[in-house]
């Protein structure tokens, strides 16, 4: 019998109760909604219990240092039991990364997601590809926990959810997403604040990266394709990280006549992450699963083990069955 999403949450909320060492834990290169979904969760269950703690997997991006108790992620001790373990946002085992084992070694596992792609690798698994970002799922739980959201919870559920549907602009942002947003601007959230740290603070490093990548834009397929390529000794250049190319792939795809943006970054030699967003009808999910990704319909990604030049090609050839 499939069990509905209320049921999954009291399954959640009863092994929470009965859980002594709670551990919350982020995924690689952790985005708004994977960190503003942890904070949230923690302050939340802070309330009720007395050990929970997050635990990093990956460098938290600077952009988010302004979020309250961000300072409380931290490195597994390796003598912690775990009773319990969370997962926010993460849609397989391999996000948890350097954590991955903690899977094994947790005695129980909830996952809470909104990835079409999550394949359900905990005991309790709280998906729904319906949920804008896991932070509305975050704000549902804890709702039903009846802790109440005070405003530094707010502040981190609206980063999660603000950060997933591109400022409430994306696809995904249904009703339900501008009222639990209405609800969390009600308990006095500093919005503007929060809008600064996320959208207009880009450094002079990741400007210049910027600039860097616009000048590879390839277009192709009558302009509705466009690609950028960050290679490594570009990063270098700018004086930059990988992470600061967070934006691009969202930027090329404003262009008037494109559909699909694409952004090839060279993490090593033969190890190139692909982002691809599309704008009205192209499902680049089920594109970056031929090439063994996922994600979501307008926003997706994949790993490919060639040279950046030939992962390009593989990519066009993806998306000339498309065009
Ligand atoms: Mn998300």
């Amino acid at each position: 019998m499939m069990n509905s999403i209320e049921n999954l949450f009291d399954l959640a909320i009863k092994q929470i109760q009965e859980s002594e060492n709670i551990y919350i834990v982020s995924h690689v290169q952790p985005d708004g909604d994977n960190i503003g979904s942890i904070l949230a969760l923690w302050m939340a269950l802070k309330n009720i219990k007395e050990r929970v703690f997050i635990l990093k997997t990956d460098e938290i991006p600077s952009d988010f240092l302004f979020l309250p108790n961000i300072n409380i992620i931290n490195e597994y001790n390796h003598d912690d039991n775990i009773d319990l373990l969370i997962t926010l946002d993460t849609s397989d085992e391999s996000r948890l990364g350097k954590n991955k084992d903690l899977l094994n070694q947790a005695k129980t596992v909830i996952n809470i997601d909104h990835h079409i792609s999550n394949n359900n690798f905990g005991h309790i698994n709280i998906v729904d590809s319906n949920a804008a970002a896991t932070g509305e799922l975050v704000y549902k739980l804890i709702n039903r926990l009846k802790v109440p959201i005070d405003k530094d919870i707010a502040s981190c559920i609206y980063t999660a959810i603000s950060s997933d549907t591109g400022s409430f602009m994306y696809d995904n942002t249904s009703a339900e997403t501008h009222e639990i947003a209405a609800e969390l601007i009600r308990t006095g959230i500093d919005k503007g604040n929060i809008n600064i740290n996320l959208y207009q603070s880009r450094s002079i490093e990741r400007t210049m990266l910027f600039i860097k990548a616009l000048e590879t834009l390839k277009l192709y397929f009558e302009n509705k394709v466009a690609i950028v390529k960050i290679t490594r000794s570009m990063v270098e250049e700018a004086n930059a990280k990988m992470e600061d190319t967070e934006g691009i792939v969202s930027f090329i795809r404003e262009i008037a006549s494109v559909e699909v943006a694409t952004i090839l970054k060279e993490f090593n030699e033969e190890e190139i992450k692909v982002s691809m967003r599309s704008k009205r009808y192209v499902d680049v999910s089920s594109l970056c699963a031929n090439l063994g990704g996922g994600g979501h319909i307008r926003a997706a990604g994949c790993t490919i083990n060639s040279p950046i030049d030939i992962a390009e090609k593989l990519i066009l050839n993806e998306l000339e069955k498309v065009f």
